[in-house]
This record gives structure tokens, C-alpha cells and sequence, in this order.
């Protein structure tokens, strides 16, 4: 996205520079050439039509065309791409947990490889903060309560600075981190050192610990509805009104399951808020996602699920 950025930038750059150029030029060239020695009395003119009418014109659509250029940028940057990997962020006064979809967690550090598409799925467990990459030109709010998102792919290898660009206490300024991009190979490598086991397993091991197993069975006969395929499809609810099951609406569902009701079903899901971390949230989330067939990269789906709990992982926390 730098590129994109910088070359708007350097255009509005331009634009406003040329502008500043045209006032200072008129300015000392009226001023000399009008000025009060040479012109006794002075004439007064009414204005003119054309002349209004050019410089109310021309920059209109000198400011439609930024309009679209910038909204054409922002949509690209507030719009993930579908097979990106997942890493989750959760910020804290004064740090940055992330958690790759494959297990692997970081502190204030996170390992990505070269020319990958990542999605950032971040939330606070505390105050608000902001992820904040200056060379990747990305800059999100992380809220307490709730998801933000952001993704970027790196197209050069190097460590990169991460910071906290929203003022969040004493030591806001050590709340600082890095990327580090590595190539493939190296990058594999990296991976291959210590994890818990993908997030979604274990998210799967949460499930049924808190005895969410107990009403959403993968057969019909739960209390609750099966989560088999939910996420990312439209829900129906007792309201109706429908919405797409995102990141949001599923930790909703489980921090406040009365605010959004199913449609069919009864509000008997008792509520999770204060009982969960911040990761074993997103540790829920991730396997309801996976029950939505596997992502590239997150290690999910069933079969790789079962998998990795015959082999007895440690659950988190
Ligand atoms: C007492 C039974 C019960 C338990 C325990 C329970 N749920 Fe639910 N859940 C329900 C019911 C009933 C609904 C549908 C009504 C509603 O939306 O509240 C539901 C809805 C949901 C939804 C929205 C599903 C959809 O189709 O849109 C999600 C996600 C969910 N639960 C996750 C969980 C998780 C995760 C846990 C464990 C932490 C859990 N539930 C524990 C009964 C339960
Ligand atoms: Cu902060």
C-alpha cells in the first residue's frame, strides 16, 4: 500500500505547493505593479463572471479527482483479502500479544514471511491503542470490547517498526515492537519452533472445557444452533434481520448472547462475559471459524483439528 499512498501524498504535495506558488507569485507581482506611487486613485472593479466561474471549476474537479484517488485507496487498505493469514493482536498496557492462527505467539514481535497477504484481527485488553506500522503506511485503533482489523503484505524483507500511536498511559511510549519479514525459507524455519498447537484447536479445547459443546452439538439436537458453517453466511434472526456472521458478531454472541437472537432458537445461552481472556476469545473464534471450512495458513479445518488434539496439546492459560 506505500506506494499507493505516497504517490497521493506527493501529488496533494504538488497540487497545494504549486498553489501556495501561484498566491506568492500574484501576490509580490500585484503589489509592484499596482502599488500606491503609480496609481493615486484607485479603480474599482465589480468582478467578473468567467474568472469566478474558472476558479470555482477547475479546483472541483481537482478535488473530485482526490476524493476518488484517496476513497479508491481506502477501500483497498479497509478491505483484507479472503485468503490472507490470520494473526491475532491483542494489546495491553504496555504491549502487543500477537498470536499466529498456527499457535505461535509473540511479544512486541511479529515474524511474517515475504509477499503474504496478512489480516491483523486485533482488540485491547485494556484502553484504546493503535497498531501503528509507519513503512507499511497502516494505522488502526485497537478498542477494548470489540475487533478491528487491518492487513498489509510485505514486499521486502527486514525488521520493520511497530508503535502505539494512541496515548494509552505512562509508558505509551515503550509500547513499541517489531516486524520482522523474513524469506520463505526462513520463515518456515521459524515456524517450526515451539506452538501450542493452531489457535483453532486450541479454541476447540475452550469449547468444550466451558461446555459450549453441551448445547451446540454438530448434529441437530442442541439447545443451541450447530456452528457448523456459520461463520461468513448470512444469520437470520428473531427480529428479522439478517446479518453476515463476521469476527464481531461471534464474540458478541458470546460475550452478550441476548443482543442477538437467532431465529428458532430460545435465549438460553448464558452469558461468557469476565469468565474468558482476551485470548481464549479469540482462541472461540478462531475454531468457530474453522468450522467454516479451512483458510490457508491457520492450520484449520476438522481433519487437521482432530489431528492436533490426539497429539494432546497444552491448553492456554
Ligand atoms: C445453554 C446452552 C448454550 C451454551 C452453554 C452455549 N450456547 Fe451458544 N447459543 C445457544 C443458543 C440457544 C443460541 C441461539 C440463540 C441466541 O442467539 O442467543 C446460541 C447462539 C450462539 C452463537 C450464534 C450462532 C449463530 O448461528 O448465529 C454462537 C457463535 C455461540 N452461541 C457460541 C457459543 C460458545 C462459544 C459457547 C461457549 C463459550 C456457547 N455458545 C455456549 C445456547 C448455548
Ligand atoms: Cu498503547
Amino acid at each position: 500500500m506505500a506506494g499507493n499512498v505516497d504517490a497521493l501524498f506527493i501529488f496533494l504535495l504538488i497540487v497545494t505547493g504549486m498553489v501556495a506558488l501561484l498566491i506568492f507569485v500574484c501576490l509580490l507581482f500585484f503589489a509592484a505593479r499596482y502599488r500606491q506611487r503609480a496609481h493615486v486613485h484607485a479603480e474599482q472593479i465589480e468582478g467578473s463572471t468567467p474568472l469566478e466561474l474558472t476558479w470555482s471549476i477547475i479546483p472541483l474537479f481537482v478535488f473530485l479527482a482526490i476524493f476518488a484517488w484517496g476513497a479508491v485507496i481506502y477501500f483497498k487498505e479497509r478491505t483484507p483479502p479472503r485468503d490472507a493469514a490470520e494473526v491475532y493482536v491483542v494489546a495491553k498496557q504496555w504491549m502487543w500479544k500477537l498470536e499466529h492462527a498456527e499457535g505461535q505467539r509473540e511479544i512486541n514481535e511479529l515474524h511474517i514471511p515475504v509477499g503474504r497477504d496478512v489480516k491483523l484481527i486485533m482488540t485491547s485488553q485494556d484502553v484504546i491503542h493503535s497498531f501503528y506500522v509507519p513503512a507499511f503506511r497502516i494505522k488502526q485503533d485497537v478498542l477494548p470490547g470489540r475487533y478491528t482489523t487491518a492487513w498489509f503484505r510485505a514486499t521486502k524483507p527486514g525488521i520493520y517498526h511497530l508503535f502505539c500511536a494512541e496515548y494509552c498511559g505512562t509508558q505509551h511510549s515503550g509500547m513499541i515492537g517489531s516486524i520482522v519479514v523474513l524469506e520463505p525459507a526462513q520463515y518456515e524455519a521459524w515456524m517450526s519452533g515451539g506452538s501450542t498447537g493452531p489457535l483453532s484447536v486450541t479454541g476447540e479445547k475452550v469449547f468444550a472445557e466451558l461446555g459450549c459443546v453441551t448445547c451446540h452439538r454438530s448434529d441437530a439436537q442442541g439447545r443451541g444452533p450447530n456452528l457448523q458453517g456459520v461463520f461468513g453466511k448470512p444469520v437470520l434472526l428473531q427480529d428479522g434481520r439478517t446479518l453476515v456472521a463476521d469476527e464481531n458478531y461471534i464474540r458478541e454472541s458470546i460475550l452478550d448472547p441476548g443482543a442477538k437472537i437467532v431465529n428458532g432458537y430460545k435465549p438460553v445461552m448464558p452469558t461468557f462475559q469476565g469468565l474468558l481472556s482476551e485470548e481464549q476469545l479469540n482462541a472461540l473464534v478462531a475454531y468457530v471459524k474453522s468450522l467454516s471450512g479451512a483458510k490457508p495458513g491457520d492450520g484449520s479445518g476438522k481433519a487437521n483439528a482432530d489431528a492436533a488434539a490426539a497429539q494432546g496439546s497444552q491448553v492456554n492459560e
